[in-house]
């Protein structure tokens, strides 16, 4: 009975391990970052009602950016989340109008926006768009714009 029980967990085992190793093997390797890194919005601020066109900018702390595409340790390119939740961590980020990449480096933009609520969250990446492990990403901000 006990030798039974041992064979039925050990064959869940080797299933468990199987679907691990073949999820492993698929899945693209994220770029490890320093702990202590930090991203946020420097403004608009949480709350702040403004005019279109909006300067956002990009406040990056223990991390360096760097153009898409460009190898150096500790950097990525900015990504500017639109309305829309943060985007998964295990793909490249999208590329639209709520996902706006700053492959140049750049760390700030102007952007036009509708009447009305609505959020802003940055995501650090690296020079494939894939988020760092752990991901790094800013707090969301939701503004109004008149
Ligand atoms: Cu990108």
């Amino acid at each position: 009975m006990l030798a039974r029980v041992r064979l039925a967990t050990l064959a869940i085992l080797v299933v468990t391990l199987g679907t691990y190793a073949a999820r492993a093997e698929t899945a693209t390797p994220r770029t490890a970052r320093p702990s202590d890194a930090k991203l946020y919005i420097i403004s608009p601020h949480d709350g702040e009602t403004v005019t279109s066109p909006v300067t956002v900018r990009f406040g990056l702390v223990g991390m360096g950016v760097a153009p898409a595409g460009v190898a150096s340790p500790n950097t990525g390119h900015h990504h500017l989340i639109v309305d829309s939740p943060t985007p998964p961590a295990d793909a490249p980020i999208p590329k639209d109008d709520e996902h706006i990449h700053f492959g140049g480096g750049q760390t700030e933009t102007n952007l036009t926006l509708t009447p009305g609520k609505h959020t802003l969250q940055l995501v650090l990446a690296d020079k494939d768009h894939l988020m760092f492990d752990p991901p790094l990403v800013s707090e969301t901000v939701t503004i109004t714009v008149k």
